[in-house]
Formats: structure tokens, C-alpha cells, sequence
């Protein structure tokens, strides 16, 4: 069962670049409610433990380094059938393939400094939400 909610981090790329304001924009005027929202920097290792289902994958140590650089921008969102409607904002991962008018066709600078991350489950929303945002009041 759907749970109206995703969450989304606003890459360090794209926050050090100043399209945090830009990019919250298009979230909230595409319907959804931003519930709770902070800016932090993840150390590598917390990075390493939030991306532990890529461990395998050949990209996973320069994943956790890049995500690790500078502040990001986490956000818990709200909208019906928010994980889907969310992943279609955002557009495909690697930004030469996103559509046009998504957010990683405009901010995205390669397939890993891709502006911006979305959950691809209900399950994962939450966990992902509960990794920055537990015991954290939502709104
Ligand atoms: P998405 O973020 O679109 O769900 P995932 O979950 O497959 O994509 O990958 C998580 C993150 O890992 C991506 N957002 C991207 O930053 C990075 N990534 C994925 N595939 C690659 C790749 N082939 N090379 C470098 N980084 C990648």
C-alpha cells in the first residue's frame, strides 16, 4: 500500500551550485508538501551506510566520497503516489537519458553528481526518511 510519501536529498553538487531554492521550487509547484527538510553533510561512512545496497557495485567508494563532500539537502515529501509522481520529476538517473524538463535534465551534472536522489519504494522511502529524521518532528 502506497504511503503518500518519499524522500530526497538534494545532492552536494547541486547545493554548493545554489539550486537548493530552484530545485524546492519545482518540488513544491509539481504538488508536493515538503514535511521535513534540514541541510547536512553526511560523513563518508554514513554515506557508505545509506548506499549499503550498492556496496557491490563499482561505483560505490566514489558514490560515498562525492556524497560525502559537501551539504545536502534531505527532505521527506508528501503527495499522492509520491515515490512514482517523485521519480518522474527527477528523470532518469543517468542525465544524459533524463527527460527534458526534469530536475536532473536541468541540474545534473553526470550520472553520479545527479542533483538529486528519490526513493524507489515505499519501503525504502521510509527507511531512508528514518536515516536522517527519526525523532525529528514532520510537519
Ligand atoms: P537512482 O538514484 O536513480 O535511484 P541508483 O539507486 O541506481 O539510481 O543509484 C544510486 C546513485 O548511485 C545514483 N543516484 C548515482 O549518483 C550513483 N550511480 C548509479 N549508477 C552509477 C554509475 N553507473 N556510475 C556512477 N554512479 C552511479
Amino acid at each position: 500500500m502506497s504511503t503518500n510519501k518519499t524522500f530526497t536529498m538534494i545532492k552536494p553538487d547541486a547545493v554548493s551550485d545554489g539550486h537548493s531554492g530552484s530545485i524546492i521550487k519545482m518540488i513544491e509547484a509539481a504538488g508536493f508538501r515538503v514535511v521535513a527538510l534540514k541541510k547536512t553533510q553526511l560523513t563518508p561512512e554514513r554515506a557508505g551506510e545509506f548506499y549499503a545496497v550498492h556496496k557491490e557495485r563499482p561505483f560505490y567508494n566514489d558514490l560515498c566520497a562525492y556524497m560525502s563532500s559537501g551539504p545536502i539537502v534531505p527532505m521527506i515529501l508528501e503527495k499522492e503516489n509520491a515515490v512514482a509522481d517523485f521519480r518522474t520529476l527527477i528523470g532518469a538517473t543517468n542525465p544524459a537519458n533524463a527527460d527534458e524538463g526534469t530536475i536532473r535534465k536541468l541540474f545534473a551534472k553526470s550520472i553520479e553528481a545527479n542533483a538529486i536522489h528519490g526513493s524507489d519504494s515505499d519501503e525504502n522511502a521510509e527507511i531512508e526518511g528514518n536515516f536522517f529524521f527519526a525523532h525529528t518532528e514532520q510537519f
